[in-house]
């Protein structure tokens, strides 16, 4: 391929416009991320932090025993080297613990959760107002939930709205996370319920702080995460695929995404470079052969106002995402280009079917891409 002068002088451009594009949309991991769980002993503190991330009893994180005081006084979970939950009776079991780490943890704990059980109990007012002192964001939690299922539905909405009284809080999460015990009959199954509010409303904070993905990681189930990651990228695509220059954008917003997804399920924070090195293995699967001219290819460089172009752009971007999303899922290498080439054919005719006929709104839509992708990996 021959290029002439002015054309190279364009390209340059284009990556320097990529890469600016690319630094406002990828996410910082950089960032540190602090939990503290804090209640009675045998509240279900443990059983919580496994609920709430997704384990199965099996590949539960967090000891769970039915004798007192399993966690006796502080239990640091290292998640990985900026991740951290603390799980303790109370906050002076953490400030007791006066280590560096927790010196470092009362600093800043980004959530805090307080687990309750039972009847109301006022005296758990001060360790709320201890936590609420620490955190950003503070979420009661009374679990155990289902010690009320003998009962009428309403004595479990006494006993809520008489803990919001005694704690003056607006909001509290009914929760139930059996089945951790070791000692739990065997076959028996985890009863999980109320957690996954308690998760949405923790995820949209962490969201708001660009923290996210920082717990996701550690998620025992990580595909909606990764069609949230996917989802989002697409409505960027669908909506840069009319701007003039929507080109830079949509390379951007797929580099993001990579980066993003590679996080998620390795944990590894790619650089800009290593994440637009992996394009080309999808550009040289089409007529041209360069990822510039591939890219160009699709999206003219003045953008045209036409839904064409963006079926085209977010099905191909689609494709890219799902074949990188299904060799991470498999813990194979993003390196290994011929695997990379071979599933993005697959995915590409897949997502031509499944986008043809799909109106502009649809393509703007988070929720329904969500639908999508979740039938699409
Ligand atoms: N019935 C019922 N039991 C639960 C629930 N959550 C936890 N448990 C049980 O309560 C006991 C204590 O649970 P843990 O998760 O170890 O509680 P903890 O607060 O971490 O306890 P310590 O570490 O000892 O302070 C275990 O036998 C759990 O199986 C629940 O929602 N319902
Ligand atoms: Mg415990």
């Amino acid at each position: 391929m021959v290029n002439s002068v002015s054309d190279n002088s364009d390209e340059k451009e284009f990556w320097e416009n990529v890469d600016t594009q690319f630094e406002e949309k990828v996410q910082d991991f950089s960032k540190t991320l602090n939990i503290a769980v804090i209640g009675k002993v045998s509240s279900g503190k443990s059983s919580l932090i496994n609920a709430l991330l997704k384990k199965s009893r099996k590949k539960a994180i967090a000891d769970v025993g039915a004798e007192a005081g399993v966690t006796t006084k502080l239990k640091i979970l290292r998640l990985d080297d900026r991740v951290r939950l603390i799980d303790s009776p109370g906050l002076d079991d953490v400030r007791s613990g006066n280590s560096d780490i927790t010196r470092e943890f009362l600093k800043h704990i980004d959530v805090g959760i307080i687990v309750v059980t039972g009847a109301a109990d006022a005296s758990q007012k001060r360790y709320l107002d201890d936590l609420r002192e620490h955190c950003e964001s503070v979420f009661v939690v009374l679990n155990k939930i289902d010690e009320w299922d003998k009962h009428s539905p309403l004595a479990l909405e006494k006993v809520v709205t008489q803990w919001k009284e005694v704690l003056k809080i607006e909001k509290i999460y009914p929760v139930c996370a059996f089945g951790y015990d070791v000692d739990t009959l065997p076959g028996t199954p985890l009863d999980i319920r109320g957690v996954y509010w308690l998760r949405e409303d923790i995820e949209n904070f962490l969201s708001s702080k660009g923290k996210d993905l920082l717990l996701a990681r550690h998620m025992g189930e990580k595909k909606s995460y990764a069609v949230g990651i996917i989802a989002t990228a697409l409505v960027a695509v669908a909506v840069q695929a009319f701007i003039p220059g929507s080109a830079v954008y949509i390379t951007a917003t797929q580099g993001a995404a990579i980066v993003s997804l590679s996080y998620l399920y390795t944990g590894e924070v790619l650089s800009s470079k290593a994440a637009f090195a992996l394009l080309p293995a999808f550009a040289s699967e089409a007529a041209t052969t360069t990822l510039f001219l591939w890219v160009k290819s699709f999206l003219p460089p003045t953008g045209i106002i036409d839904i064409a172009a963006a079926v085209v752009a977010t099905s191909i971007t689609l494709a890219i995402l799902a074949t990188i999303n299904s060799v991470l899922e498999s813990g194979a290498k993003l390196e290994e280009e011929e695997l990379l080439k071979s599933k993005f054919r697959t995915y590409r005719k897949q997502a031509e079917t499944t986008l043809k006929g799909l109106a502009l709104t649809d393509l703007k839509d988070l929720t329904s891409w969500k639908g999508i992708i979740e039938k699409f990996l």
